[in-house]
């Protein structure tokens, strides 16, 4: 057997450097271990997960269940592709069908291929079921959106580091302002529109959370226009905020969900889309598809993934330690300057800076705070993402307050 080399973290971010195309910007942290709400680095050190994979990691970093499952399937059948079908497939369809309450779902892999899918789902809903004349659908969607990176998603992004010289761009989209029901209103009374896609609160626009009953009257506008209502919950969903879905707050029933990252608690990628017959009905064989798409080690990962989000009361428990959360942070806004305000929902939480957006006082800040022992990430320069995994205890959340807030108080400018 041959030796591994131990490498350090800086050989480490120096071969990616080197090897890896330079599409990312990370903290300079090599990781190579997690447990729970803890990660280490290649040399020992320990730290709190403030990020949780853009919370894709919501039931904590190797959660002994979830890797059991991928264990014990991974010894038996891995992928058949879906010219069979396998053993795991149709028990996990069911239970996520009947665990949010719709007919059918449709298994894929990363997030921006289920919001793929429910583009295409939608304009063919649009033309078989509504008579939209052929390539004449539009989809509504919200600025400052965030739904992934493909050709057809960077479209209708208004960033324009994920935008500029990607195109030509996909038409057939309709920009309207977030959080604003007139805006969607005289939207959804143009011509040919099928659909409004939303995330229920804004992450990469910086954590922003729309007004009380916005969701519940954007739903309503939609049925009262024939259009579906289309909930992006690929980073909401799952417990994050306080509720198994975000919309569940308002008690909101999407036409079309979508979900992604903690569906599998970040050890396998797997997403979907969930809608009615009436809906999804439209996809015959042959017309979407996916070679990795539901395959057993998905199913069998997600299934455990998500009995381990109900089996710890993960989303009660995020609500809780949220509040923790805000109120705690709130006193270090109301005392120091630098902190402009705190917002967010359940374990979805920002702080932004009293900076400009082009600013790097975030960034450093968070530098600090990973030199204290806590990993969390800047979005835009003025705003640092709060997201730990979920399984964070009382304890454990009031000792990261400390930490975040002797990090912000100590912090001078450089
Ligand atoms: C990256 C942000 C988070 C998402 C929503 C679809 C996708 C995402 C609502 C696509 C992905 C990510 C991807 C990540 C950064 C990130 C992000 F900062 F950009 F906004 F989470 F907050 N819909 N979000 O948030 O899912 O295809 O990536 O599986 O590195 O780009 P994906």
């Amino acid at each position: 057997m041959s030796q591994e080399i131990q490498y350090s973290s800086e050989q480490l971010i120096e071969m990616e450097h080197r090897y890896g195309a330079h599409n990312y910007h990370p903290l300079p942290v090599v990781l190579k271990q997690g447990k729970g709400v803890f990660v280490w680095d290649v040399e020992g050190k320990k730290y709190y997960d403030f990020l949780s994979a853009y919370s894709a990691v919501n039931q904590g970093h190797c959660h002994p269940v979830i890797i059991e499952a991928l264990k014990k399937q991974a010894e038996k059948l891995t992928l058949t592709s879906r010219a069979f079908h396998s053993d795991q497939l149709g028990q996990w369809e069911k239970f996520a069908c009947e665990l949010f309450g719709y007919d059918k779902l449709l298994p894929m892999n990363s997030g921006a291929e289920a919001v793929e899918s429910a583009i295409k789902i939608a304009r063919k809903y649009g033309y078989e079921r509504r008579g939209i004349p052929d390539r004449e659908a539009q989809i509504i969607v919200a600025e400052n959106n965030f739904h992934g990176r493909t050709t057809t998603i960077i479209s209708f992004s208004n960033d324009q580091d994920a935008r500029n010289h990607f195109g030509p761009y996909t038409k057939g989209f309709i920009k309207v302002p977030y959080d604003d029901l007139d805006a969607l209103e005289t939207a959804l009374q143009q011509e040919n529109v099928v659909a409004f896609l939303v995330e229920p609160i804004q992450g990469e626009a910086g954590v922003y959370v729309p007004s009380d009953g916005y969701l519940k009257a954007a739903s309503e506008l939609c049925k009262k226009y024939d259009s579906l209502f289309i909930a992006d919950e690929i980073q909401t969903g799952i417990a994050r905020t306080g509720r198994m879905l975000a919309v569940d707050h308002e008690a909101v029933h999407p036409d079309v969900l979508i979900l992604g990252k903690a569906l599998s608690g970040g050890v396998y990628p797997v997403s979907a889309v969930l809608s009615d017959d009436s809906v999804i009905g439209v996809l015959q064989p042959g017309q979407h598809g996916s070679t990795f798409g539901g395959n057993p080690l998905a199913c069998a990962v997600a299934l455990a993934a998500m009995k381990v989000v109900l089996d710890e009361n993960l989303a009660e428990h995020a609500e809780k330690m949220g509040e923790i959360f805000r109120s705690e942070i709130q006193k270090l806004v109301d005392s120091n300057d630098l902190v402009k305000l705190v917002r967010g929902k359940g374990l979805l939480n920002a702080i932004v800076i009293n900076d400009t957006e082009e600013s790097s006082t975030a960034w450093e800040i968070c530098i600090e705070l990973m030199k204290k022992g806590l990993l969390a990430k800047p979005t835009h320069g003025n705003i640092i993402r709060f997201a730990p995994p979920l399984v964070m205890t009382e304890e454990q959340l009031y000792e990261c307050i400390q930490i975040i807030t002797e990090t912000i108080n100590e912090f001078k400018k450089s």
